[in-house]
């Protein structure tokens, strides 16, 4: 057997049942053995960063890596953005990247690269350039180990071509996934002690805390207790919706989120990381911790968060309790010129049941998660590494993953056209994908940055320029169109809610362009950093109220 065959062999034997691709000559071998595996699905992309993002969007959804095959570092290097969201996202991923044969690096040749450096950025924790056929699939099977380790991470094996072609592989069971530890005495009694103390306490969930399990017992927690449970800026996974437990979301304005932390005196991390601002700012703070604020660590991302959390709710007796839960609750239709708000609230008046929801709308999705918070219950995936572009790749593996639940994929207009070729791969391989253009012909939350971060007042036409999408504008549904996808515009409400049920009453994927206007344009965008500088001197009760007004 080549090495190549053996490789996908073992891969398969591991469960891994997809492989995102973009190969070129290198990765040759590996295409040829795919045919002899009918347990691996390959899935064409048509840009690396596809390939990487669909792999963190299925990896979130199945709980599984799948794998991709990149072709030499300069392709590694394309989907380097999204595989920096499934980093810190804790997505595993197994990345196999072909290279040149060993006996050809010497030569320099046009391709050539240093694949590990690039590697090493997203995948601290393995990188290996296999050196031998005979030891390919132990390197595989100790790559597979360490992406679905405790926590996931990105994995990457570097497949020289004379290794992928050479003869002896064996194919090698990887060994079984580790168990994850719980919370000990120690911890459970110390954080115990502290919610009981009487100083005001809140929960902060991240990871796999934000899943039912979790977010029940944490929710017992709460009730019994009357404490806050807070849910972290960006979440992998969040499972929300009627009858699920409801963590109030950390603002991403740090502005905001210091109006949410204000006053804790313990804050507890459930698989979640102490907040920080997003950016820093002259003048601001970038830890959100409040100063004379405790914070202690329930669980860990290598750590069991629900089986944790189920131990902190014995030891404080709440393990009987009530949890508070949303009621099923859904928008009005909305109705006349479109705008943001009123795709938010279409989405909410019309979400299906079990939806698996992608929220790269940036500013335009200001409103989403209060507009669906009563919807059916469903996931949210969000952009856990700020680096845009993941919503479209992230459908796609997301799909792939749970092929009988619907997608939809909210995205500004700027962050679409970093992968919008995620959407040939939708029709080429007929996922049911609803992605949802926000068109404000503009990089709209850069035109608010450029007041926060205080530069110059008056930005010239120039510095306009670079965050202006309007000449020439995009038309998303010729370009969707170009690659397949079935495309409808909409400026209205009623378009849009007419367009949205079409999309989810016929399968394969829909694109909707939602010409809207920016939700955070003229008035409201001279008004917002005013506010946001002015927050800190108001009082409590008032910050609050503009908290819940601006993010609610
Ligand atoms: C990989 C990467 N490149 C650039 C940025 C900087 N950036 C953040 S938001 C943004 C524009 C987003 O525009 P759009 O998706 O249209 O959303 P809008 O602001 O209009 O709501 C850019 C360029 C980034 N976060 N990640
Ligand atoms: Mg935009």
């Amino acid at each position: 057997m080549n090495g190549a065959r053996a490789l996908i062999k073992t891969l398969a034997d591991a469960g891994i049942e997809v492989c995102f691709t973009n190969p070129g000559t290198s990765e040759m071998h590996f295409v040829a053995a795919l045919d002899a595996e009918p347990r691996l699905r390959a899935v064409l992309t048509l840009f690396e960063g596809v390939a990487t993002g669909a792999a963190d969007g299925y990896a979130r959804m199945a709980g599984k890596p799948a794998a991709t095959l990149l072709h030499l570092g300069c392709g590694l290097g394309n989907g380097l953005a999204n595989l920096h969201n499934a980093r810190k996202g804790k997505v595993p991923v197994l990345n196999i990247v072909g290279d040149h044969a060993t006996f050809h690096v010497p030569f320099d040749a046009q391709l050539q690269s240093d694949i590990e450096t690039v590697a090493r950025n997203v995948s601290p924790g393995f990188v290996r350039t296999s050196g031998s056929t005979a030891a390919l699939c132990q390197d595989a099977v100790e790559a597979i180990a360490a992406a679905r380790g405790l926590p996931g991470q990105v994995a990457t094996l570097i497949l020289p071509a004379d290794v992928s072609w050479g003869e002896g592989g064996t194919p090698c069971p990887p060994p079984p996934p580790p168990a994850p530890q719980v919370a000990d005495d120690a911890t459970i009694d110390a954080i115990a002690h502290a919610i009981r103390s009487g100083g005001k306490a809140a929960l902060l969930l991240g990871g796999q805390a934000l899943r039912e399990p979790a977010l029940l017992a944490a929710a017992k927690i709460a009730a019994h207790c009357g404490i806050k449970l807070f849910c972290e800026v960006f979440p992998t996974r969040l499972e929300r919706g009627a009858g699920l437990p409801a963590p109030e979301r950390i603002a991403y304005l740090a502005e905001l989120a210091s109006v949410q932390l204000a006053g804790i005196d313990h804050l507890v991390l459930v698989d979640a990381k102490a907040p920080v601002s997003f950016f820093a700012y002259p003048g601001k703070s970038s830890d959100l911790v409040p100063a004379d604020c405790t914070v202690h660590v329930l669980a860990s991302p290598a750590q069991d968060a629900a089986a944790s959390l189920d131990r902190l709710a014995a030891a404080l007796g709440a393990t009987q309790a009530t949890p508070a839960l949303p009621p099923p609750m859904r928008p009005a239709r909305p109705r006349g010129r479109l705008t943001a708000t009123k795709v938010c609230k279409a989405v909410g008046h019309l979400l299906p049941e079990r939806a698996i929801l992608i929220d790269e709308a940036i500013t335009s999705g200001l409103l989403l998660g209060a507009m669906t918070a009563g919807a059916p219950r469903h996931d949210l995936l969000t952009l856990t590494g700020g680096a845009i572009g993941q919503a479209l790749p992230n459908a796609v593996g997301a799909a792939i993953a749970c092929p009988d639940r619907p997608v939809l994929a909210l995205v500004g207009d700027g962050s679409a056209m970093y992968t919008c070729q995620a959407l040939w791969t939708m029709a080429r391989e007929r996922l049911n994908v609803t992605a949802i253009v926000f068109n404000n012909a503009s990089y709209s939350v850069l035109n608010v940055e450029l007041e926060r971060v205080g530069a110059d007042a008056a930005p010239g036409p120039k510095a306009r320029a670079q965050l202006d999408l309007h000449d020439p504008v995009l038309d998303f549904c010729r370009l969707a169109q170009g690659m397949g996808v079935h495309a409808a515009r909409a400026d209205t409400a009623e378009a849009f809610c007419k367009a949205l049920k079409y999309a989810l009453a016929n399968p394969g994927p829909h694109l909707i362009e939602a010409v809207v206007p920016e939700a955070l344009g003229g008035a409201r965008r001279r008004l917002l950093p005013w506010l946001l500088r002015a927050l800190p001197s108001l009082p409590p009760a008032l910050r609050r109220a503009l908290k819940r007004k601006i993010a609610p």
